[in-house]
């Protein structure tokens, strides 16, 4: 089983990773890791922090002549603004007299209920370490079970469809032309809009949205939809609650800063409908196999994968910084005040598309794992190999098509 944890404050000297489980003999290079680190520091709307980070991995363990040794690999992102936060974040001299402390919570943020949680006299530690700086390193470790994927012929995907009130009509009819070629496919056309949406009206309404909102000092979430492509019939278990992939994924998304809900294909439309127009009838094609003509399951049933693209849907708040502070109280002082005001973005929806890409790859590879086992790659690849053989003959024609 693949496991990983991030450590590291936004501001301190570095973010690290470590994650372990991976199977051995798996091409892994930090250009990899830096395209999809690349990816993250990108969208229209994002603040100066941005502007001086170059996120840039340094692959540490677990890796040798450029395959994975099945051991920990241990991931280090140096953080470039640290060399400015000397002071504010010293680690083992107490500057506390000389820096400025935080006493506002922002309404929205980890800072109220983190401060009187750990008895801080300063909000700052609960802002180092809640913030969405720490992504880039899960975007880093998750980046490994994700090429595992890929060697699997499995490949995950986004776009955004909302961006504040710039919201998608229809569902993009492009979609399922570039899921036919990959959900990598659909990533790279949406990567080429800097809201990462399909649609170019659209795009500008949503840039237009952004610089108001920017002006304004507000903030924009968004709705992000993620696919994933290539993943064979029968990953997760109905067997127990926690084995249902719909609730490890549920778990792995809303686990991203900001993210406030999750939907598995057209979930919230089907709660509102009759059965009969929410349930992915199952029809024979020309040769004899089981087909689906939608899917508004999303690819999951009983908790399975059922063969076709998966698809989530994931809801981001505004970012709760506001250069337009929001009420708030001083929690030293206990006087109504505004709340405080710390570097941010206007929108980070599309940087949060591509942690929601990332943040399923452990999950979706685990339920490989589990379900194939192996501690090579090729150990993996060769069961997996079976497995789609097995099912392919036990879903041919038994009997002749009626003519
Ligand atoms: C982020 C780094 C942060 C913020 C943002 C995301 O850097 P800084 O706080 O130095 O500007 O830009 O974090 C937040 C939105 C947040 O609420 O903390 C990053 O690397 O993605």
């Amino acid at each position: 089983m693949i496991r990983y944890l991030t450590a590291g404050e936004s501001h301190g000297p570095a973010l690290t990773a470590i994650i372990e489980g991976v199977p051995a003999g798996l091409a892994l290079s930090p250009d990899v890791i830096n395209q999809q680190l690349h990816r993250r520091q990108q969208g229209y709307g994002r603040g100066n922090r941005m502007k001086i980070e170059t996120d840039t991995v340094e692959v540490l363990s677990g890796v040798r002549f450029g395959k994975t040794i099945g051991s920990p690999i241990t991931l280090l992102i140096r953080n470039a603004d640290w060399k400015n936060w000397t002071e504010k974040m010293n680690q083992f001299e107490d500057k506390q007299s000389s820096v400025k402390t935080v006493a506002v919570p922002r309404p929205g943020h980890a800072d109220f209920s983190g401060k009187l949680k750990y008895g801080f006299d300063d909000i700052r530690p609960v802002i180092e370490r809640s913030s969405a700086r720490e992504t880039a390193a899960r975007v880093a470790a998750c980046t490994v079970a994700r090429a595992f994927l890929k060697s699997l012929g499995i490949e995950i995907g986004s776009y955004l469809s909302a961006i504040g009130q710039a919201i998608e009509k229809n569902p993009n009819e492009n979609i399922y032309a570039l899921l036919s070629a990959g959900a990598e496919t659909l990533a790279n056309e949406a990567d080429r809009s800097p809201v990462r949406m399909l649609d170019a009206a659209l795009e500008t309404e949503a840039m237009t949205l952004i610089d108001d909102a920017k002006k304004r000092g507000d903030t924009l979430g968004g709705i992000i939809e993620v696919f994933v492509t290539g993943l064979p019939i029968g990953l997760g278990s109905y067997a127990q609650f926690d084995r249902k992939l719909d609730g490890e994924l549920g778990k792995a998304v809303l686990s991203i800063q900001a993210v406030k809900g999750v939907e598995i294909g057209t979930a919230f439309q089907n709660a509102v409908r009759f059965g009969s127009e929410v349930h992915d009838e199952i029809f024979l094609d020309k040769h004899g196999k089981p087909y689906r003509k939608t899917n508004r399951a999303g690819g999951l049933e009983g908790g399975m994968t059922n063969g076709e693209v998966l698809q989530l849907r994931v809801a981001m708040k505004p970012i709760s910084t506001l250069m337009n502070p929001l009420h708030s109280v001083n929690l030293e002082t206990m006087e109504e005040t505004n709340s405080h005001i710390e570097r941010s973005d206007t929108c980070a929806a599309p940087a949060c598309a591509v942690i929601a890409e990332a943040v399923i790859a452990p999950v979706l590879a685990n339920a490989v794992l589990e379900k194939f086992g192996g501690d090579s790659l090729s150990e993996v690849l060769a069961r997996l190999d079976n497995y789609r053989a097995d099912l392919n003959a036990a879903l041919e024609r038994k009997t002749p098509v009626n003519t």
